[in-house]
């Protein structure tokens, strides 16, 4: 009884996010919080599991959490075994790690590249868990998990943190990445989870997404999906599908989001394949989404900006604008923008009179276009990124379906004990 008070007077609903690599699942959370949060690139991107919880404005904080030296040896250990590779006795003996990182290079070598087989794929986890354990030895512990807050890390903000973690050595020997953010969203006890990729280099890295979807804890699942922009689904995408439909217990908190939705725009075929797809498997349930994660997170970006600052191209983009030669580069979103004002058939010619024109540069256009279409366009852009229904059906759930459940349970909890107190007042009453 006190567990499910606790749970109802203070509850946390974990919403895992979960998907083939690339994906988006990290840019769609980025887009849902409004901030660019989690490490999002082409690629394996995200390396281990990410919990983003709620904070007042003035806490926000990171945790980093290590595997101990017991863990790391244990994981190298196991990789050796697979490898055929003798395992280590000493992973603080440089020489003998010094051979091992060897032998991996051999193999991948052999193998044709890093991810041309899973043999290649073990040799270059084997590889980043040696060298992580190196580059942050004086971090790790032997054998407690060792934690440190942001200022160790002498980071100054949680986007600092996530270029650290990201995947690659640093993320092969951290354990979780605990984000304390001030968002609404997560208010009221949810918390967001992002995974690394199931199709991910490292098997350890599947299993954990596994074993976290499971988990009686979660109470909703976002399984990002790729078939908007690959076509079809991918063996490993189809494999967590039917496993997740396969259990009563998580099948009724699986939200389906088909992200990168923009690339169907332009592409018939594209969006003929993803709509017969809907058709054929996801029919049996409602909560299907399509979203685009990255029109979505730069759309409310540059909500925020305007004609002095170009628009984002000074300030949001700012980085991505700098050139050696003086030309300017064309961040990745202004081409999309340029593309979904000429091309994608979403705005409509009576409200949006639009002229992408050849003579200018990209970036002349997208400052352009803003600059006469105001935020009408940008309103339509994240509109169509279908971020917001996507936002509010998952509050709803949680909301209206999850936190209903949690009196529930308190109720059915206390049933049995109210009967028994009322039945022995009772009897006391007969037998005075
Ligand atoms: N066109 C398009 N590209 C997107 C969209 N969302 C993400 N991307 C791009 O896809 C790439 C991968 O995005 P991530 O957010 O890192 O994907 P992820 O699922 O977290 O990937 P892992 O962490 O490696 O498993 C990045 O280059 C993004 O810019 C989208 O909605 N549309
Ligand atoms: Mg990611």
């Amino acid at each position: 009884m006190q567990s499910s008070l606790r749970k109802a007077v203070s509850p946390t609903f974990e919403i895992v996010f979960a998907g083939a690599f690339s994906a988006g699942k990290s840019m769609l959370i980025n887009a849902l919080l409004e901030r660019e949060l989690l490490y999002s690139a082409e690629g394996h991107a995200t390396g281990t599991e990410w919990y983003i919880f709620y904070a007042e404005a003035e806490q926000e904080k990171v945790i980093l959490t290590f595997l101990s030296e017991v863990e790391i040896r244990e994981q190298a250990v196991a990789l050796c075994q697979k490898l055929g590779l003798t395992a280590p006795s000493n992973i603080n003996d440089n020489e003998m790690v010094g051979l091992l990182r060897q032998a991996g290079a051999a193999i991948i070598q052999k193998e044709g590249g890093e991810s041309k087989s899973e043999r290649a794929k073990q040799a270059k986890a084997l590889i980043l868990l040696l060298e992580g354990f190196e580059a942050n030895r004086d971090r790790i512990h032997s054998l407690n998990n060792a934690t440190y807050s942001m200022e160790q890390f002498n980071f100054s903000n949680l986007k600092e943190a996530a270029g650290y973690a990201r995947r690659g050595s640093n993320s092969a020997v951290l354990k979780r990445i605990d984000y304390y953010c001030n968002h609404p969203l997560l208010a009221d006890g949810n918390v967001i989870i992002d995974t690394p990729g199931i199709d991910a280099p490292v098997q350890k890295d599947a299993e954990l997404t596994y074993r976290k979807i499971e988990h009686p804890d979660t109470s909703a699942v976002v399984c990002v999906l790729k078939p908007a922009s690959a076509g079809d689904m991918t063996k490993e995408e189809t494999e967590l599908i039917e496993k997740m439909r396969s259990n009563s217990g998580i099948r009724d908190r699986v939200f389906y989001v088909f992200n990168r939705i923009d690339e169907t725009w332009y592409n018939t075929q594209l969006r003929q394949r993803l709509d017969d797809l809907i058709l054929a498997q996801f029919r049996d349930t409602t909560r299907v989404y399509k979203t685009s994660g990255l029109l979505g997170f730069y759309g409310s970006q540059i909500k925020h900006t305007n004609g002095r600052d170009r628009f984002g191209l000074d300030s949001v983009f700012a980085e991505s604008v700098k050139s050696l030669n003086g030309v300017e580069e064309t961040p990745q979103f202004v081409n999309k923008l340029n593309r979904y004002c000429a091309n994608s058939g979403k705005l409509s010619p009576g409200t949006f009179r639009i002229s992408v024109n050849s003579f200018e540069t990209p970036n002349q256009n997208y400052v352009r276009i803003l600059a006469e279409q105001g935020t009408n366009l940008i309103t339509q852009l994240i509109q169509d990124s279908g971020i917001e229904e996507f936002r509010s059906a998952t509050t709803r759930y949680l909301t209206e379906e999850k936190r209903p459940q949690l009196f529930a349970s308190l109720a059915d909890d206390l049933q049995p004990v109210c009967i028994n107190l009322r039945n022995n007042y009772l009897r006391g009453c007969l037998k005075s």
